[in-house]
């Protein structure tokens, strides 16, 4: 049986078999949550990243841990929100190819930020409905696989918005 539980706190402590980075298309570092990866990771990340010649939008990649606690990093990149009707799409994307790839390399336990919720600027809420919807969805189809499944709320905030939106999606 999947799981999905809630982490409070920074997501580089986190000891998974994979964390998910919310990334840039370059791959190549950046704010948020992304710096304070690679900053935790080391520079081994950085360089593994620099041969995966980027990444796009809604897609998944996946790399080594190198100094996290996390055995792997998969790297996905958020939508920019804009309020356009593809937003929401994409970032659906995100979590179910960030998924596709932990199956596909035999992962069974990967952690979330919210992605796009930073600098990318997607409403929180709208966000974590997204979020939840298609981990679901990817639990139900996925029934044959178990995949212990953890969404780390950053903030007070993020961690009351989950609690709501979970209690609102049932
Ligand atoms: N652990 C868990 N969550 C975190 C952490 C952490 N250590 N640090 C921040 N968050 P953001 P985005 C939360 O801006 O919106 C980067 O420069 C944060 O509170 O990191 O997808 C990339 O390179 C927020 O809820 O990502 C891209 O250019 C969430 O992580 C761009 O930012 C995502 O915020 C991506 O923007």
């Amino acid at each position: 049986m999947s799981s999905i539980k809630y982490h409070s706190g920074d997501i580089t402590k986190l000891k998974v078999d994979a964390i998910v980075n919310a990334a840039n298309s370059s791959l190549l570092g950046g704010g948020g949550v992304d710096g304070a990866i690679h900053r935790a990771a080391g520079r081994g990340l950085l360089n593994e990243c620099r041969t995966l010649n980027g990444c796009r939008t809604g897609e998944a990649k996946i790399t080594g841990g190198y100094n996290l606690p996390a055995k792997h990093v998969i790297h996905t990149v958020g939508p920019i929100y804009s309020g356009s009707v593809t937003d929401a799409q994409d970032l659906r994307n995100c979590y179910l190819n960030s998924l596709k790839v932990a199956r596909k390399n035999d992962l069974h336990s990967i952690a979330f930020p919210g992605i796009s919720t930073g600098v990318y600027g997607y409403p929180k809420k709208e966000a974590a409905k997204i979020a939840l919807t298609a981990v679901k969805d990817w639990i139900a189809d996925n029934p044959e696989y178990e995949m212990e499944i953890t969404i780390v709320n950053f903030s007070e905030e993020d961690y009351l918005i989950y609690q709501k939106v979970a209690a609102e999606l049932g």
